[in-house]
Formats: C-alpha cells, structure tokens, sequence
C-alpha cells in the first residue's frame, strides 16, 4: 500500500473514483451482509455521521454505555469501501473497512457507505437488509464537500471554488454525481421496502420527529427519556465537542483546515454561491432532476 496522500480520480464502472474506494473491490463486493445489518448510505457530506451516531446511540447507548467515551465512530460504523492502514483500539492494524466490518462484535451491525446504488454488495439484497439513506440538498451538499476535499488528505486537491462548483455539475466528483446518487437510491426504495430515505433539512428542521421515524423503521421504542438524552447529544454543538464523533482522531483530516463539523446549516451555500452561479445552477439541475417526486430544500 502506497503512503496516504491526495490521489487523482479516474473512471470506475462510469463513476469517477480514488482508489482508496476501489482497490478491494472484489472483497468488497463479496462482502457477506447478515440479516440484521443496517447499512447507513449517503453521498458524501450529507450527514452520516449524524445519522450513524443517532442509530449507534439508539441500538447500544444504554447497553454498552462505555463504547461512546472510547470507540470514535468511524470504528463503531466502518466505512465499508474505505481501503487504508489504520490502527483499531486494541492498537492492531487493520487494513479495510471491510475487515472493521467482519470483526464488528455488535448485533445489528452499523455499516456506512458512499457507493451510488448500483455498487453496493448483492448481499444487502439478498439478506433484505435494512437500509437508511440521507440525501441533503445539492447547494448545501457541494459546500459541504468543497470544505473537506480541503482538510482531507486523500481526497483530490479541491482547486477554487468556481471551478469545484463546474465539476460537481459535470458529476466528476469522488463517488460520482450527486444528481444520479441521489435519484438512484430514490428508484431503489420502489423495490426495497427496508429502505429508509431521509432528507439532512428535516433532520435540522425537527432532529426528534426524524428520530421517531427512524425508530418506526427499525422497529424501536426508546424511553422518553432516552429520546431525550439521544436528542441532545446528537445536537450539532455537542457532536462538535464530543472527540468520539468529531474526527479529532481521524488521521488523514487535518481539522486545523476545517472543523468536520463545519457549519452544521441549512442555506450556508448563499454564503459561497454567486447570484450567477446561483441561477446557472439552477437551470442546470431542472435539466437534471425531471422527477417530481423527489424534492430537496435549500432553506427551511
Ligand atoms: S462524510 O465525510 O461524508 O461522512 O460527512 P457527513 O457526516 O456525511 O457530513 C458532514 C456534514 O454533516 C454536518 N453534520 C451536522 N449538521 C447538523 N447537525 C448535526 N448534529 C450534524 N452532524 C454533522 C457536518 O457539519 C457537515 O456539514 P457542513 O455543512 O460541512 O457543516
């Protein structure tokens, strides 16, 4: 394995990639779902880890309380496509998300990725796994991803913003276009009914009424008070302090650049979009997003 650095795309299977997404794709893609698992996708920067902490503090926060002060999450919710040398908290060396996710002791297990649909391995269907999808809008969520292509040391060198902002519309982004991302786990949930689709606005909108839909869908009934305490400790203030999520310990982001809990809002793309980039890309995404049934908020 070559040292950590910020590597160029290319193509895979029509979807620009870094190899640190697809250098063990064959084990990746015989990667053997269980029934239980539930698999966290998301495009990039649409808050999974807000989702992935709420599901771990859901599933284990009262069983195994002292897993929140000492395991970060990126190690509770293995990232399955990621392929890099890291060190787990028994200080032994693991190589791929896949190996974190083959040695995970919880049931269910928490399993994260960035694939588009169609990458994801066939076990999850097979096992009817569950599934719970967050999209965020795409103004928000290319800011988002502008910001950590900066402080993330593998991801290819960001360049300025007008021209991130031109290859975002072209879909040449770490995980492919957000535009087909997006709409094809949309088309995904007509045929897997153990799929949830959330939305990053409604999160921020009312955090407790997406909680309670969550706990629908896994089929959870946690305590008012637990609910509580869940509720407030996956506000983003408290995630920022909280070291187990925030990503002080990953290694390869540098949080001096950027905080990974940035902004953590709703509408902060009229912080960097120009009224021109604005309506360009606008114009751009009616073209693109033709069905009616799937509708993103960039204000609330
Ligand atoms: S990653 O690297 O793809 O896993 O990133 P991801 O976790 O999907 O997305 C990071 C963005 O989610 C925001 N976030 C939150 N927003 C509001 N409330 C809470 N609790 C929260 N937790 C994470 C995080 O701040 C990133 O968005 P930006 O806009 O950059 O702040």
């Amino acid at each position: 394995m070559d040292s950590l650095s910020r590597r160029e795309m290319f193509d895979f299977h029509g979807i620009s990639m870094i190899h640190y997404f697809t250098d063990n794709w064959e084990n990746i893609q015989n990667f053997q779902a269980r029934p239980d698992d539930i698999l966290i996708a998301t495009y990039p920067k649409a808050g999974t880890t807000w989702v992935s902490y709420i599901l771990d503090l859901l599933h284990f926060g009262q069983t195994s309380p002292e897993r929140q002060t000492s395991i970060p999450i990126y190690q509770r919710v293995p990232f399955l496509e990621l392929t890099i040398p890291f060190l787990d908290s028994g200080g032994q060396t693991l190589h791929i998300g896949v190996d974190l996710a083959n040695n995970l002791p919880t049931s269910p297990r928490l399993i994260k990725t960035h694939y588009p649909v169609q990458f994801v391995p066939k076990s999850f269907w097979e096992q009817n796994c569950r599934i719970v999808y967050v999209a965020r809008n795409a103004k928000d969520n290319v800011v988002s991803y502008f910001h950590f292509d900066h402080m993330n040391m593998l991801e290819p060198d960001p360049g300025d913003w007008s021209s991130y902002l031109h290859r975002f519309k072209e879909g040449k982004m770490v995980f492919g276009p957000w535009y087909d991302h997006v709409n094809g786990w949309w088309k995904k949930k007509q045929t897997h009914s153990n799929l949830h689709y959330m939305f990053y606005e409604d999160m921020v909108e009312d955090t407790g009424r997406e909680i309670d839909k969550l706990c629908r869908f896994l089929g959870l009934s946690p305590s008012a008070e637990e609910k509580k305490q869940i509720i407030g400790g996956v506000q983003f203030d408290n995630m920022r302090k909280n070291d187990m999520v925030n990503h002080s310990t990953a290694p390869v982001m540098d949080l001096k650049i950027c905080p990974f809990l940035r902004k953590g809002k709703v509408g902060d793309w009229k912080n960097h979009f120009t009224v021109a980039q604005s309506e360009e890309f606008d114009e751009d995404y009616k073209k693109k997003m033709k069905d009616p049934t799937l509708q993103f908020r960039t204000e609330i």
